[in-house]
């Protein structure tokens, strides 16, 4: 996919990502605070764009509104009577790139796999209704997705001849927990499941992910996050004194003047500075499949050793160096740390709109389904100022969607697919010590035939990439232990 929306990709035609969740480029992609995103690149042509009917409303069979849903197809390693693998989009455009690199291609060829992938609903280029208006991100949900999921591969199946294959799911993160529930809804279907970094339980609160932060900041250096929380608490108790935003400004360099009237504003300032550090952890040296990208030598090493860098003044002075070196990075000019402009973003329902690359759908998806916020609601991490109730309120202001009906939304979601407590068979569920999204994933093997594989010391997404020579050993072990379980359970 080609992500214009971001200054972090938009300078290099060849860098393509598929995801999860975002890096970098703060204000830049609004709405996509740290959740997923697996990245792959490309260097050869995009794959061709292919289109699928779907019904608008699964669940209401008085309504045969359709649309078009975007998908993808690599023949290359198929032979015949091979299983059919399906990667799944998600909160994003889908990237034609994961047809041509990543580990489960080297599945497919070993096995013989027709590869498909099919884009997320409201994402990318598959558009189900005129705009992103609430009323109509009704018809946005995990469910709509499974079902379009099993409707896809019932007609593909069938226009194909491919109802006696073997049908593998294969995600990561979000589309990694939709990949564990497509099988556990639709066991018929699909035959296994690879769901990477899958947060399979919805939760409002999730203040463990920047407790995951603190440990990976800690085990670089013990020093790290406390110098970091000196930092933002500085930062928090200059922001109570108007006097001193003009060197705040100059500081951050930031777009314009810094304005705090409300708590929201302060929330936002805050949360943008500490995203730097979450992304970093997110995605550090995560290997993802392309040599020189933007960002991936800026690692936890880095940022640790700019905030134990004495040289460059007090806590809150290599903080704001921090941010800098970030910008430079990712060459973001200033940064837009204003509340207000975020709000009018994310609440513009145009296909055309600055938050319609993924990140006003996300965020409802957030607010009517999963919550996953990461709020500074724990002691033992290294922020301060965006606590729960600041995630909350935007539900509100973007969706009218009231905290009442986004804590009852939560509940209904572990109780349709069960969290923690998956029932199934043949789904791999693979985790890396480092990705602060292991918290809500399945942490220990079920069952034999719902195994864990824990990648130490990798991040998000990591054994999705393509193999390097320079990978941990312990995620080569990973990406050929998946391989035989699948080698296992396709057996005929
Ligand atoms: C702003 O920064 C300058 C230079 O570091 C410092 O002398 C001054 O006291 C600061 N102003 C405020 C209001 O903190
Ligand atoms: C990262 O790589 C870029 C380009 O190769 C380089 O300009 C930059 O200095 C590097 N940054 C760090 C922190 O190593
Ligand atoms: C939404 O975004 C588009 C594209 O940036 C812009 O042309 C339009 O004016 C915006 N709509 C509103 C209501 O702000
Ligand atoms: C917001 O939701 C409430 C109740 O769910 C409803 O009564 C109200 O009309 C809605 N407001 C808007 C602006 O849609
Ligand atoms: C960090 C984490 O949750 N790791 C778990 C991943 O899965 C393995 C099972 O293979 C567990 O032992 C780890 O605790």
């Amino acid at each position: 996919m080609a992500l214009q929306t971001t200054g972090l990709f938009v300078s290099n035609v060849t860098l393509l990502l598929l995801f999860c969740l975002f890096v970098g480029a703060e204000g830049q992609f609004k709405g996509f605070r740290r959740f997923n995103v697996v990245q792959v690149s490309s260097q050869r042509s995009e794959s061709e764009e292919l289109w699928f009917t779907q019904k608008l409303d699964h669940f209401n069979g008085a309504d045969s509104r359709e649309w078009k849903q975007r998908y993808f197809v690599n023949e290359a390693y198929h032979r015949p009577g091979g299983p059919v693998f399906l990667m799944i989009g998600g909160e994003g455009p889908a990237n034609p790139a994961w047809m041509q690199s990543g580990s489960w291609l080297t599945y497919a060829e070993k096995l013989g796999a027709l590869c498909l992938m099919l884009e997320h609903r409201f994402y990318g280029k598959s558009h189900p209704t005129t705009d992103l208006s609430t009323d109509n991100l009704r018809f946005l949900s995990s469910r709509q997705a499974l079902a379009d999921l099993a409707h896809f591969r019932t007609g593909m199946a069938e226009a194909r001849g491919l109802s006696d294959r073997k049908w593998v799911a294969f995600g990561g993160s979000y589309p990694g927990s939709l990949a564990a529930w497509f099988r556990l809804k639709y066991p018929h279907l699909v035959h296994a499941s690879a769901a990477t970094s899958a947060p399979v339980y919805a939760t409002v609160n999730f203040p463990e992910y920047l407790e995951v932060v603190w440990r990976s900041l800690a085990s670089e250096n013990s020093e790290c996050p406390i110098m970091v929380k000196k930092a933002s608490d500085t930062i928090m108790e200059r922001l109570k004194d108007p006097k001193t935003y003009d060197n705040i400004t100059k500081d951050f360099n930031l777009c314009s003047k810094l304005q705090i009237q409300t708590e929201m504003d302060s929330a936002y300032f805050l949360e943008t500075l500490a995203g730097n550090f979450m992304d970093v952890v997110q995605y550090n040296e995560d290997n993802r499949g392309f040599e020189g990208a933007l960002g991936t030598n800026i690692t936890i090493k880095v940022l640790c050793g700019v905030m134990s860098d004495t040289s460059l003044g007090d806590p809150y002075a290599r903080y704001a160096a921090v941010a800098r070196l970030m910008m430079d990075t990712f060459s973001i000019k200033c940064l837009d740390a204003s509340f207000n402009s975020y709000v009018k973003e994310m609440t513009n329902a145009s296909w055309d709109g600055p938050a319609a690359g993924g990140g006003r759908q996300w965020v409802y998806q957030t607010c009517t389904e999963f919550g996953f916020y990461q709020s500074t609601d724990s002691p033992n991490q290294p922020f301060t100022g965006f606590p729960l109730v600041y995630h909350v309120k935007q539900c509100a202001d973007f969706y009218n969607v009231s905290a009442e009906q986004l804590a009852e939304a939560v509940a209904q979601t572990n109780e349709y697919y069960g969290g923690y407590d998956i029932r199934s068979t043949r789904i791999v569920l693979p985790n890396g010590s480092i990705d602060p999204w292991h918290a809500l994933g399945v942490t220990q093997d079920i069952t034999p035939d719902l195994p864990a594989v824990f990648i130490k010391g990798t991040a998000h997404c990591a054994n999705m990439y393509p193999a390097r020579s320079e990978d941990l050993p312990q995620l080569a072990l990973a990406r050929d232990h998946i391989f035989l379980l699948l080698q296992k359970w396709l057996k005929p």
